[in-house]
């Protein structure tokens, strides 16, 4: 394979509203601020990423507007200094940062620049394995039980194999008996992200093992691995961790302690396509199922996460759904569709396999940046 000359990277930020308000147990979203990366080689070819970090540091550390600023300050120049020529050289480049996942998750915009001069679909770069995925569906805290059993309805109806429920505290265990009552046999899962304690909420917590949930996703804080340990030794539900996971070592960490029996893998909080194939290969040599997570992304890292949920281990319906569900109209064409059967067939042209709508991404432009790589 050629090696790449990397020659500049454009930041730009959009702004797009959500179709409809998207509220967890950390706060509501209504609009998206969007970090989108475009890395061009010397030749003039170049390839897509979004950063996938949020408006407000609420989730996790990171902001769009601080992954900018490290982006723009650190990544490029280390980029630069490493005189990277391929995709899987980026990691160990970017290793002198400390945290700030999301924003070197954004630079992997060079995976797709590498698999377009490849001419090989991203997928298929990376070692995927699979032509279609499984789709389910994460659903925000509603105002009421009757919207919330309504969108149920709706996603079940199109075709979605999962669902699974934001819960917060007060609104968590009446939920799930009144969406279990009414739909007995879907596989149905909850996500606190990080709203509980062991000491304040072990009985409320216990009390989920009366419904036959698939997972509880991420109950406690992110760094409570012990405590996530002590939790599944007292709850039979799978506990699945999403925020606890920034690196192949957490995942090595929770695994040695007993802290979940599920890991969510998303490019962002990892840091990377070479971090996520790392977490994926640990993960399917100790038998831990994955699937990948959503971070309310454009169709840019919505199509990095079809691609990555194509590697092996990759088992259980992830939180990768259609464009139609967040976006009037997204930043790609065509937008993501999915199956009467709740799947995702994973496009066969090369990188990230959408064509991005540039005219549509300058109209959304509020800021820009030109950012040099290579000498
Ligand atoms: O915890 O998985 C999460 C959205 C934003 C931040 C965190 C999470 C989520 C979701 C939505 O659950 C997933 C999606 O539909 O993109
Ligand atoms: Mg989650």
């Amino acid at each position: 394979m050629t090696n790449l000359h990397l020659e500049r990277m454009e930041l730009r930020e959009i702004e797009l509203p959500l179709k409809s308000p998207f509220e967890t147990s950390f706060g509501c979203t209504t609009r998206r601020r969007i970090l989108i990366v475009r890395v061009f080689d010397k030749t003039g070819a170049s390839g897509y990423g979004e950063c996938v970090a949020s408006e407000g540091p609420f989730y996790n550390h990171e902001t769009v507007d601080t992954a900018w600023l490290i982006t723009a300050k650190y990544v490029g120049p280390l980029l630069t200094k490493a005189q990277v020529e391929t995709a899987g050289e980026v990691n160990a480049a970017l290793a002198p940062i400390r945290g700030n996942q999301m924003a070197k998750g954004g630079v992997e915009a060079i995976w797709d620049l590498e698999a377009k001069i490849a001419a090989r679909p991203l997928w298929q770069h990376l070692g995927g394995v699979r032509d279609e995925i499984n789709c389910g569906v994460s659903i925000g805290l509603q105002e009421t039980v009757e919207t919330l059993i309504d969108k149920v309805a709706h996603e079940l109806d199109s075709g979605y194999q999962r669902i699974k429920l934001k819960i917060k505290p007060g609104k968590d265990v009446q939920l799930v008996e009144v969406v279990r009552a009414r739909f007995p046999d879907i596989t149905l899962s909850v996500d606190a992200n990080s709203a509980y304690s062991l000491n304040g909420d072990l009985s409320v917590v216990k009390q989920f093992d009366q419904y036959n949930l698939l997972m509880i996703e991420q109950p406690l804080a992110p760094g409570d691995l012990v405590d996530h340990a002590k939790l599944q030794r007292e709850i039979k539900t799978p506990i699945c961790l999403d925020e606890s996971i920034v690196s192949l070592a957490d995942a090595r960490h929770a695994n040695e302690l007993g802290s979940c029996r599920i890991i969510n893998i998303k490019l962002g909080r990892v840091g990377g396509h070479t971090e996520v194939r790392l977490i994926q290969a640990y993960a399917v040599k100790h038998g831990i199922p994955v699937w990948c997570g959503g971070m309310l992304e454009t169709g840019i890292g919505r199509a990095h996460n079809i691609a990555l949920s194509t590697l092996p281990g990759f088992t259980l319906p992830g939180d990768v759904s259609a464009s139609a569900r967040y976006w009037d109209e997204d930043i790609i064409e065509p937008p993501v569709t999915v199956s009467r059967q709740g799947t995702i067939k994973v496009p066969t042209t090369p990188g990230i396999g959408y064509e991005v709508n540039e005219a549509r991404i300058e109209a959304l432009t509020v800021r820009r940046e030109t950012v040099r790589l290579g000498a």
